[in-house]
């Protein structure tokens, strides 16, 4: 009760004092307020001594130019430093406005980014009006990432351009892109072209979708796109199970599986198989150069019904001495790790790879199940460096509002106050393990997201409370502060055309159809 009004207290306070002026997304570390304003505008003068700060200065005045400014015509002096001699954390800034002008400093490129960001959002939220101010600012984690399904659904450059643009405007740094899984395999494979001539036809809603994917030069595109953005990409190749697309491909790497699971894994114990996935391995490490190569590793028990009978997969099991399925599957997963370790990367997986026997010096794990808190245990027990996305509250394809008819739910649903509210409740579970928790990560899974109205609509806002979960220093947080300035965030949408979630309003915007499936359609009306 105490604590209430306290907390309401603060809020009164703070909405009423110069600091709300300096609202920012994410909150930064510290900020002081001062007296005063320096305005700035398209006539901004820039002193930038490196490349680097040259580079920044091109965007800042690009960017700058499309913002709405109560004084367009002004100037103002904007003086950007990367010093690495500087005491500033890797990813930090110091960002000052004065009385007499504006200046950004950081120790790294990284840094020095985020603080053109902090100073494009200032000058957007009081339109080039900055308020005198100080913010010392570094994040909380090193991995603030944002994972998008196009199997199930394929969304495009376009799109994922744009999320990469507000990602970094957040300060998230890891887009992890799950680009193969049952209804499509989306990215060009040289070698094997069926994986795009037949695995890239279909999708979750229509198996006969023209086929959609990312050519190569594409690829390399986005990816040089995000680094601009200080964003790394980690490719998803999703196996041994989740790989339906694959084996529709090529038949002969198929794994068999039962109805709706039919050919849902790879075939485990062919040696065509490891050379097959090896090959593919080769080309993605090419065109990825993050540190990680993401190979799933989920769900496999879905559908390896044929794993049970095959005599040949029997005869495996028995010769390696693997005790039983899952034992074979663990093989597979040690394997792939090997194969990726020997191309200079380690593996990301998800929590299924702690059992596998796999060293962490070669893995990190993506913690995604919410209702197993001790594989969250484990995998830390064990020294990996972890990931935490938990289905509740970072998966969002669930429903973010009670009257919302589609997407999950599961002993309830994530709102973006329960998003922001994290890693409460599970805190106390890492505790003493802070240095391998490296971060978290928000994961959109598209089965019932059809096209990008609906998917902006399930990513947004709750992506700007995932962004500060992941910056933000814990005794900075407070959730009704966030609820406060998110009006702000949802401005900053409409200028981008985004069809968000309205927390405020909540029935004002309909939530977008799920597409109508064509099979059963067809069956329906057949
Ligand atoms: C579980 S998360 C999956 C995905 C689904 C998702 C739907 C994970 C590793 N596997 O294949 O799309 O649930 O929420």
């Amino acid at each position: 009760m105490k604590k209430t009004i306290l907390i309401n207290l603060f809020v009164f306070l703070y909405v009423t004092s110069a600091i709300a002026q300096i609202n920012l997304f994410p909150t930064p570390s510290k900020t002081s307020g001062g007296k005063g304003t320096y305005t700035i505008g398209k006539k901004a003068v820039f002193e930038a001594q490196g490349e680097y700060e040259r580079k920044l200065v091109e965007t800042f005045t690009a960017e700058l130019s499309k913002l709405d400014l109560t004084n367009p015509a002004a100037a103002g002096n904007v003086k950007l430093t990367l010093d690495p001699g500087l005491q500033i954390k890797p990813e930090g800034y110091i960002l000052h406005v004065t009385l007499n002008g504006v200046t950004l400093e950081a120790s790294t490129p990284a840094g020095l980014f985020y603080a053109k960001e902090a100073l494009l959002q200032l000058a957007r939220f009081n339109k080039g009006t900055l308020p005198v101010c100080k913010i010392e600012d570094h994040p909380r984690y090193s991995w603030r990432g944002f994972m998008l399904d196009e199997s199930r659904h394929f969304f495009g450059k376009e799109k994922v351009k744009q999320y990469l643009d507000i990602m970094a405007s957040l300060r998230m740094n890891v887009f992890h892109w799950h680009l193969t899984d049952e209804p499509g395999w989306r990215i060009e494979i040289k070698r094997y072209p069926k994986l795009t001539t037949i695995g890239a036809t279909g999708n979750y809603h229509d198996p006969n979708a023209p086929a959609s994917f990312y050519t190569q030069e594409e690829i390399k595109e986005i990816v040089a796109y995000a680094a601009d953005r200080h964003i790394m990409i980690i490719p998803e190749f999703d196996m041994p199970g989740h790989a339906t697309a694959v084996c529709r491909a090529y038949p002969e790497v198929s794994g068999g599986g039962e109805g709706r699971w039919e050919h849902f894994t790879f075939h485990p114990c062919k040696e065509t198989t490891y050379e097959f996935i090896n090959n593919i391995l080769d080309e993605l490490v090419q065109l990825f150069p993050a540190p990680y190569i993401h190979i799933g590793g989920d769900e496999v028990h879905y559908g390896n019904q044929s794993w049970f009978t095959d005599p040949e997969i029997q005869q495996f099991i028995k010769d390696k001495k693997l005790t039983n399925e899952v034992g074979l599957e663990h093989y597979f997963i040690r394997r792939v790790t090997d194969m990726v370790f020997a191309k200079g990367k380690k593996i990301a997986g998800w929590d299924e790879i702690v059992d596998a026997g796999v060293s962490p010096s070669k893995a990190i794990v993506l913690w995604w199940r919410h209702d197993r808190k001790y594989q969250l245990l484990k995998a830390l027990e064990q020294g990996f460096d972890v990931v935490m996305c938990p289905r509740r509250p970072f998966y969002s394809d669930f429903v973010q509002y009670g009257e919302h008819k589609i997407g999950r739910y599961w002993g309830g649903y994530n709102t973006i106050e329960e998003v922001y509210r994290f890693p409460d409740p599970v805190n106390y579970l890492t505790q003493g393990y802070e240095e391998q928790v490296k971060g978290i990560q928000m994961c959109m899974w598209t089965e019932r997201v059809g096209d990008g109205k609906r998917l902006d609509y399930m990513v947004f806002p709750r992506l700007a409370a995932v962004a500060e979960v992941g910056w933000t220093l814990e005794k900075r947080k407070e959730c009704s502060v966030f609820m406060q300035k998110l009006p702000l965030f949802l401005q900053y949408l409409d200028t981008k055309n985004i069809y968000y979630f309205n927390p405020f309003a909540p029935r004002e915007r309909l939530e977008p159809a799920e597409p109508a499936k064509v099979e059963e359609d067809v069956l329906q009306n057949g």
